[in-house]
């Protein structure tokens, strides 16, 4: 398997010459950001980052993310032209050595969390989404902004979202996700690339939203949709598993003898007694998940993949965008190289 890091960019605080010296690292996560979703990337903001990967002896080999726009998710007469420039966006990073592109289908939000730098008692801090934090808010009604919410859309664009996608349900959001995949996947397949589906964080519905990458029984779903190695998951332990519903070893074991898993999210997440949720190390004490037990899972079926230390803690007097220090996250890294190496796994460098 190949360790990888996401990166911001340029804008970034943390440095590639940084995240070089993480034992094993590999690969570079990233992509380009100041285009807004819809339209196509240029190749020189492509080749740029491929470029200064490579001069720190790094490969820019997957995305994260090409978003699928809410006219997408929706089903709006933009769709096409979002979904043409969407191939276009994924033939254009296949030519600069893109072989993995993570999205998700979430409607309007990405994760949602109440507060993103929450006090530990050991002085770290990390994201959490308490329910006593969010009980009795109602986004048609009054004013939210939580963290992390994208700033792009005024509250009553919020509003009107919500309102629709109610209006849409599930049902329509499935329509939706099989229009999108049948159009999408086969021109990842014939540029040699994996589409990589990030699940719902959290995986249930927030203020009535419908969301539906959420348990195995949608995943087999999804995958179904179109029965391809290049409809593939990015399966996120941390997201899918603040559900304490949600096997995790036993999907990553599922999912990856199918090789149906083309990159990890590796974190850990310790789940309340109310259901909230406190994002924790990686290490498996630390939080419910096994984070062995998942990593056994992916030497034991061949996993051959990419993976990335999900989200750190805050640490070490670290500031920067939450979840995305360097500290917590390379020693998420490496020990998740330990747990790899002490079962036999292989770490492509
Ligand atoms: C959060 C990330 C997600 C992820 C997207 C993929 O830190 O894991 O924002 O990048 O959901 O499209």
């Amino acid at each position: 398997m190949k360790s990888a890091f996401r990166w911001y960019g340029e804008s970034d605080p943390i440095r590639l010459e940084h995240i070089r010296q993480i034992p094993g690292m590999r690969s570079i996560v990233s992509a380009v950001y100041d285009v807004p979703p819809g339209e196509v990337w240029p190749e020189e903001s492509i080749q740029h980052i491929a470029d200064a990967c490579a001069a720190q002896g790094l490969v820019f080999d997957v995305v994260e993310s090409i978003p699928v726009t809410e006219e997408i998710k929706l089903g709006l007469p933009e769709r096409d032209r979002h979904i043409e420039n969407y191939c276009e966006n994924i033939r254009r990073c296949a030519k600069y050595g893109v072989k993995c592109i993570t999205y998700n289908f979430m409607p309007v939000f990405d994760w949602t969390r109440t507060q993103l730098d929450r006090p530990s008692p050991d002085g770290s801090t990390s994201l959490v989404m308490y329910w006593e934090q969010l009980k009795g808010l109602d986004p048609l009604k009054d004013d939210i902004h939580l963290p992390g919410w994208d700033q792009s859309y005024s509250q009553q664009e919020v509003r009107e979202l919500i309102r629709a996608y109610g209006e849409l349900g599930e049902a329509g959001l499935w329509k939706n996700i099989e229009y999108f995949l049948k159009r999408v996947i086969p021109v990842a397949e014939s540029c040699g690339a994996v589409m990589a589906l990030h699940p719902d964080d959290p995986p249930y519905p927030i203020f009535g939203l419908p969301r539906v990458v959420t348990c195995e029984a949608n995943l087999d779903r999804y995958l179904s949709i179109v029965d391809s190695p290049a409809n593939s998951l990015c399966l996120c332990t941390g997201s899918l598993g603040c559900s304490a519903k949600n096997h995790i070893p036993a999907m990553v074991r599922k999912y990856s003898a199918k090789k149906r898993i083309a990159f990890m999210h590796l974190r850990n997440v310790k789940i309340l007694e109310d259901g909230s949720f406190e994002e924790s190390g990686h290490w498996t004490p630390a939080g419910s998940l096994d984070m062995n037990a998942i990593v056994k899972a992916l030497v034991e079926t061949g996993f051959e993949g990419w993976f990335r230390p999900d989200h750190g803690r805050m640490i070490w007097g670290e500031t920067g965008k939450p979840g995305y220090g360097l500290y917590d996250r390379a020693l998420g890294s490496a020990y998740l190289n330990g747990l790899i190496e002490a079962n036999g796994g292989q770490i492509e460098t």
